[in-house]
């Protein structure tokens, strides 16, 4: 607070003083329940279920229970591991697509209790919930409304089943803090041996109304998610990253699970009619199941930060997940990286160099609203200004010349989400020089912009649905982040390794083993044309600081290859350029690798541009030695492809080629079949 020499009838007049009436608030805002879980923030998911045990992303629903069989189960090491990284909590995936569920369900056979874990006698829900409570976690539910098993998915008998499922897990294991619906349902599956294709009314099949109010009597408490709430709502993308605004409120009366384009409602709607807060879901691999080729494509440090900055810093909680592997435990190197993430989010925000600064705002509405609030790290506090005045600014000064490079603000959403825009300024020699801009805040936004100093700054909010209502302002300076170094390679088989900065070193290594400090520098682009393991970390000399490893399994260079096409522009699926695609008319590539090849697998890298069009869905590999008679040696489908675009890894059993050709039987949208990337699997 600013010290002023008030005159003794002064501090008597405000002692005096009544506090001020609290603006109206703004609707939507949220309820009671919302009003608590906004607070959790960060939560973890385990994604631990049949597909562990087939290695798959979707299961087909024609598995069995005696697959499911993890050697050495420990739910509390995932307890362990979630509280140590400051989740406040852990949703397990009870069912998945499959229809395998991890409890002793009354109502199906296809069950743990029909699995060798536990000889049948095991309730991972019961052995999850226990491990929660003893690490003071709270405890979530994943339930997926598609099931590929059930012989009646699509029959209203089926719905009775889910109720009857739902009742099991909602009574019988204590408080649930959130009830996770996915959002991908209907289409083709096994249910029950009819092997075929069910398509559903999603928004009048399920009848949600129903099964929303029974989720409300069994759990009051609960926050039921889906693409479109109604208690928190999906981000609309498995990256992590909410949107740049990013509205809690939603015209939710118009939107369902599972609803085409719902990419247009992910950042909800300034004018929403319902509080609908978003929630960033992502893993911390590639797949959300366990696979042991996603062992090296762990996330690193500065994509969990990026994660955290994108999602927490934009009005939206981040669940996490952890793909459990076939032991039943989270893997060592997820262990590490979430931890690491999680002491880097304490660095960053070690110290609030607002905390003694005093602040002063243009205008304030009077005692018990004053600027003064804004750094007493409470959230239920706030500065606001008077009705109409929608423009006002708060300056900090810092009392001496600081170095910082973030700001965090929080809105006092519980009347209701208003900023439209705002900016920071700090004070240069008399006059303000913008620093950085934001639209929405919520809840709690962060902005990340390079070091800079001031004595003073000031945050200017420009624009709002109404009266700026403040919780909180942080300022903050968070060390730098050593980034890995980038590993490329050209067709040609030209690999360069890139340091994000150029003065820091590179040392790397081709043989498999762990790059050291000082050992082989890297200089200068090298040829690798056979398959081989590049791993490189970068250093910064003056610091000392040593990135986490980079690291890349090139199979065979395509020096040799030909595309088969009279489309000169499809030599992009084959370019090792992640950004560059192609669209084949005829839904298939053709190429000739050049020599005969022993062929253990193939990558299909979908297009990544902005807007997504022909992403293969079902799929047919076939292989000849001459270029003219053909063989099919795999056909399946690429799982969660529409959600999660990522590189597609289909392992086989060995078979010579010399031609290979990917062929699109089903693309996600009916487009012609797009390529981002191809690649074969020779070791
Ligand atoms: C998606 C599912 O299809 C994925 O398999 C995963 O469970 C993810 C969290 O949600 O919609």
């Amino acid at each position: 607070m600013k010290k002023y020499v008030l005159p003794l009838f002064a501090l008597g007049l405000s002692f005096c003083a009544e506090k001020a009436a609290p603006p109206e608030p703004i609707l939507p805002i949220p309820n009671e329940r919302q009003i608590a879980w906004q607070e959790l923030q960060f939560y973890g998911f385990v994604h631990f279920n049949m597909n562990t045990f087939s290695d798959r992303e979707w299961g087909f629903g024609d598995e069995k229970p005696d697959q499911f069989n993890p050697t050495a189960l420990d739910a509390r090491q995932w307890a362990r591991i979630a509280k140590e990284a400051g989740m406040k909590g852990l949703i397990i995936t009870a069912k998945h697509h499959d229809g395998f569920v991890l409890w002793p369900s009354k109502y199906t056979e296809h069950s743990v209790k029909n699995s060798p874990w536990r000889e049948g006698k095991g309730d991972l829900i019961q052995e999850f919930v226990d491990a929660c409570r003893e690490y003071g976690l709270k405890v979530g539910i994943y339930y997926s409304p598609w099931d590929r098993n059930h012989p009646d998915y699509g029959k209203p008998e089926y719905i009775t089943y889910m109720r009857n499922q739902l009742t099991e897990l909602l009574t019988n294991y204590g408080e649930i803090y959130e009830v996770w619906f996915d959002g991908a349902n209907g289409g083709t599956g096994w249910y029950g041996g009819a092997n075929e294709e069910r398509k559903v009314d999603k928004f009048n099949y399920y009848d949600w109304p129903t099964t929303h109010e029974l989720v409300r009597k069994l759990q009051p408490n609960a926050m039921m998610f889906s693409d479109a709430g109604p208690d928190v709502r999906w981000v609309g993308n498995e990256d992590g990253f909410a949107y740049e605004t990013t509205w809690s409120n939603l015209m939710r009366d118009s939107v369902y699970a599972g609803m085409p384009d719902f990419d247009k409602w992910a950042t909800g709607q300034e004018n929403g009619t319902h509080w609908v807060p978003a929630e960033s879901d992502v893993s911390i691999r590639p797949g959300w199941y366990y696979h042991t080729y996603e062992d090296h494509k762990v996330k690193t440090l500065p994509d969990l930060m990026e994660i955290y900055y994108n999602s927490i810093g934009r009005n939206s909680s981040l669940l996490i997940n952890f793909p459990v592997d076939t032991r039943g435990l989270i893997h060592e190197k997820d262990e590490e990286a979430i931890l690491k993430m999680a002491a880097k989010v304490k660095e960053d925000f070690a110290v609030n160099l607002a905390k003694d600064a005093s602040f002063e705002a243009s205008v304030d509405r009077g005692k018990g609203y004053t600027a003064d609030l804004l750094n007493d790290d409470d959230f239920n506090s706030y500065w606001t200004t008077p009705d109409g005045q929608l423009q006002a600014s708060v300056e900090v000064d810092f009392g001496k010349t600081v170095s910082f490079n973030r700001l965090l603000i929080q809105e006092f959403v519980n009347l209701g989400q208003r900023v439209k825009a705002f900016s920071l300024e700090k004070e240069v020699n008399g006059s303000w020089e913008k620093i950085a801009e934001g639209t929405t805040i919520g809840y709690k936004r962060i902005l990340r912009f390079a070091d800079t100093e001031a004595q003073k700054i000031r945050i200017n909010f420009l624009d709002g649905k109404g009266i700026p209502v403040i919780s909180e302002i942080g300022v903050y300076s968070a060390p730098a982040l050593l980034f890995p170094p980038k590993i490329t390679r050209t067709p040609e088989g030209k690999v360069t390794i890139q340091a994000a900065e150029s003065e820091l070193e590179v040392f790397f290594t081709t043989d498999g083993s762990a790059p050291k400090v000082g050992q082989n520098a890297y200089s200068d682009a090298f040829e690798l044309l056979q398959p081989a393991t590049v791993q490189a970390i970068a250093v910064d000399s003056k610091t000392g600081k040593t990135s986490d490893p980079a690291r890349v399994d090139f199979d065979l260079a395509k020096a040799n290859w030909k595309v088969i096409s009279s489309d000169s522009l499809a030599i992009r699926a084959v370019d090792e350029r992640a950004n560059s695609y192609w669209t084949s008319k005829t839904n298939d590539l053709t190429i000739d690798l050049g020599q005969e090849v022993e062929l253990k697998g193939f990558t299909y890298l979908p297009m990544q541009a902005r807007y997504p069009s022909g992403y293969i869905a079902d799929y047919a590999l076939e292989v000849s030695g001459d270029g003219k008679s053909w063989k099919r040696v795999a056909q399946g489908e690429f799982s969660n492809i529409k959600n999660s675009p990522i590189e597609q890894i289909i392992k086989m059993d060995p078979i010579k080629a010399r031609f290979v050709r990917l062929k699109a039987l089903r693309t996600v949208d009916g487009n012609a079949a797009t390529f981002g990337e191809f690649g074969v699997i020779t070791r």
